[in-house]
């Protein structure tokens, strides 16, 4: 049973009326995807996913790194949301405004419900030309031969751009890469208009996303942190939720709505 959440607190979430909620990679957790703090599984143990993660390591060993994302992209399709996802999306109910920036490129936010979301790093449905950088369209078919991590033979071939044969990539953004400017204008505008800002399973450890919940502090936001382990952000939080977000969060939006102890 959760502790209950002291009353001055409950009574400044309810009079919010801005929300942002800035997810990471524990919010998919849940729904069977790997975060980047876990030890990667297997193959990719070896690698640290900011290697992977990255124009250099792209170069270096292409069919390595578009297997590391074909497979994390069928992981994705084959994945469902979560209650902490729904959760997220049940918000819209109670709140006036709510905006879901997620640094997770799973697209499962959307899936969930939530009808406003703001993705910092992209989205592994989509593929962009590593040359021209321009979108284009590919999908990876379904009864494609399974990718087995550590045998490189089972890694496709990269596909091609048809305007310029260049390699096609993955419409993420790497370490090093600016972020979309839309999308960071967006955030930014949304922290510092917030009165209620959710950080859910980040390790607020990667930047320029780690300086949003700070903004909305400024700005006189209330900063609610759901996380089963402490973080950076734990200290300047108003709240933590020490848990896994997909109990977390029900429990938490129902608290809000005046319910019960379940969602
Ligand atoms: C930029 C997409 C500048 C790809 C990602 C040196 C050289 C170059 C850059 C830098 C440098 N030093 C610092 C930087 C900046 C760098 C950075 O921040 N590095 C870090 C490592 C210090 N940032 C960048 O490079 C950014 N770009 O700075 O550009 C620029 C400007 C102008 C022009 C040109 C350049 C770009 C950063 C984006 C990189 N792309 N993702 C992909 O996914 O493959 S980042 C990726 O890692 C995620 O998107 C996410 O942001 C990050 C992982 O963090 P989390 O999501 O928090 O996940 P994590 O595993 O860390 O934590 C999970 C948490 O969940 C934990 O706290 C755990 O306790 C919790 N949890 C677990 N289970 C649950 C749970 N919580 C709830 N419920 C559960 N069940």
């Amino acid at each position: 049973m959760n502790e209950p959440i002291a009353p001055h607190l409950l009574e400044r979430m309810r009079a919010a009326r801005r929300v942002i909620a800035l997810t990471g990679a524990g919010v998919s957790a849940e729904s069977g995807l790997a975060t980047f703090r876990d030890p990667l599984t297997g193959y990719w143990s070896r690698f640290n996913p900011q290697e992977l993660a990255s124009r250099e390591g792209f170069t270096r060993d292409p069919r390595r790194v578009w297997a590391w994302y074909l497979a994390r992209r069928r992981k994705a399709r084959e994945a469902n949301p979560n209650p902490g996802h729904y959760a997220l999306a049940r918000l819209q109910d109670i709140y006036p405004e709510v905006v879901v920036v997620t640094q997770n490129i799973d697209g499962l936010h959307a899936r969930a419900g939530s009808r406003d979301v703001v993705e910092l790093h992209g989205n592994l449905a989509r593929f962009r030309c590593f040359d021209e950088d321009i979108p284009v369209d590919y999908t990876d078919p379904a009864d494609a031969a399974p990718i087995v991590d550590d045998d490189p033979t089972t890694w496709p071939d990269v596909p091609r751009c048809p305007q310029c044969g260049g390699m096609l990539r993955p419409d993420v953004v790497w370490f090093g890469e600016a972020l979309p400017v839309a999308a960071w204008t967006r955030a930014e505008e949304t922290a510092l208009a917030s009165d209620l800002c959710l950080v859910v399973g980040t390790s607020a450890i990667v930047y320029p996303a780690a300086v949003l919940p700070m903004m909305a502090r400024q700005s006189g936001a209330m900063v609610v942190e759901v996380n089963p382990d402490p973080t950076e952000l734990t200290r300047r939080a108003a709240l933590s939720l020490r848990g896994p977000s997909g109990e977390m969060l029900p429990w938490l939006v129902a608290q809000i709505a005046g319910g019960g102890a379940s969602a």
